[in-house]
């Protein structure tokens, strides 16, 4: 009876336990996969510490598409375009970061680990950098095999908060988790293009947005103004007030209608999501603990696991197809 039972859960149980994600997927086959990604990274932050926000861009352009499995990482063919010739990614950075990682991981433990899964180990350990929090990364994503530009769905920087809501809620994401994860715009910059309505004339009123401090509008004119062929289209600070740490300031920023993209000053006035910003100005350590939480949700949306799709032995192309013949 007690053998039954033990087979029973070994048939049933055990396949469905392996076809999950967890923390500490490679223990045993790759033990050292963590902290060789964890290496490349620290590099990298060293001389670059805007590849934290680089990362979280890339996280979330990856798990909103198709769901967490690298797709955003294809590069596009003369035949094939990608994900990366689809408008909204036209910013994302950090690519040869992961290729570094990537290849490290690859020289240790072969065909093993997945460029979704240092992606996500990637994210969280600049967030980490960046001065947030740490924490726990399920593992064992596989890789993708599509890759479409044509299946880009991002919410644009003027989207109301009920209207970037419908594209969450899709994704079995909640009004709080979309909020706390908006948060990331704590470090990283904004395209002038992306908010210049914002500071001459907003919605076609020949004025600036009425919701943005002066101070402010007066600042990004002049960063904007310097617009040059050299540099087309200049950036700004999304956090007026830590650009580079992980923290809580963004949403304290915003509340002093310092906000630089619409959709965030949005957050912040909007009555569907404005107690949960000033919850999260007004306490640190919930911020730090919800976007540890909120982060690791993300990266569970829509994984490939199991032997669905591949172990792509390069980030950036599928693997060479076995063919039938
Ligand atoms: C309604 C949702 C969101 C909208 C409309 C939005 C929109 C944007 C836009 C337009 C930019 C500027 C890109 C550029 O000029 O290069 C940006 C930057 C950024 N976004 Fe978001 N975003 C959203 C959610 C998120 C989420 C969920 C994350 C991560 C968890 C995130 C992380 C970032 C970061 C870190 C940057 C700065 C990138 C850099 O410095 O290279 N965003 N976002
Ligand atoms: C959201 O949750 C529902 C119910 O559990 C599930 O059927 C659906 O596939 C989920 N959607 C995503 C995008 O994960
Ligand atoms: C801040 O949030 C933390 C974490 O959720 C909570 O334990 C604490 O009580 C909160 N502090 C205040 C002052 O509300
Ligand atoms: C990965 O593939 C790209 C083609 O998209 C190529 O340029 C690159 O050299 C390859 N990297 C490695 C390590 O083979
Ligand atoms: C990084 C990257 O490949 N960006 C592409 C995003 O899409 C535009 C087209 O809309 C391409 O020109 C960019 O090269």
């Amino acid at each position: 009876m007690r053998l039954k039972i033990t087979f029973l859960l070994l048939l049933f149980v055990l396949p469905l336990a392996l076809a999950n994600l967890r923390v500490g997927f490679y223990r045993s086959s790759c033990p050292r996969a963590e902290s060789i990604v964890r290496a490349a990274v620290q590099r990298r932050f060293r001389r670059d510490r805007s590849i934290t926000a680089a990362l979280l861009r890339m996280h979330f352009h990856d798990c909103f598409v198709r769901g967490c499995d690298a797709s955003i990482l294809i590069d596009s063919t003369s035949r094939t375009p990608s994900e990366k010739d689809a408008g909204p990614n036209l910013t994302v950075r950090g690519f040869e970061l992961i290729d570094e990682a990537k290849k490290d991981v690859e020289a240790a433990c072969r065909s093993t680990v997945s460029c979704a899964d240092i992606i996500a180990l990637a994210t969280r350990d600049a967030v980490l950098l960046g001065g947030g929090p740490f924490y726990a990364v399920p593992t064992g994503r596989r890789d993708g095999l599509v890759s479409d530009p044509d299946e880009v769905n991002l919410p644009g920087p003027t989207l109301s908060v009920s209207q970037a809501f419908q594209i969450f809620r899709a994704k079995n994401m909640t009004l709080n988790d979309m909020v706390t994860l908006l948060g990331a715009h704590t470090v990283g910059v904004a395209h002038c293009s992306f908010f210049l309505d914002r500071i001459t004339s907003f919605q076609g009123t020949g004025r600036p947005d009425p919701t943005m401090n002066p101070g402010l509008v007066a600042k990004l004119r002049n960063v904007c103004g310097a617009a040059s062929a050299s540099n087309p289209d200049p950036t700004a600070f999304l956090d007026q007030g830590t650009p580079v740490t992980v923290d809580n300031q963004f949403f304290k920023q915003i509340r002093l209608r310092r906000g630089v993209m619409q959709i965030d000053q949005e957050l912040a006035n909007d009555g569907l999501s404005r107690r949960i910003v000033s919850g999260f100005a007004s306490n640190a350590t919930l911020f730090r603990t919800r976007f540890a939480q909120a982060m690791v949700k993300m990266g569970r949306i829509q994984v490939l696991v199991g032997k669905a799709g591949e172990i792509r032995r390069n980030c950036s192309v599928f693997n060479p197809r076995r063919r039938a013949f």
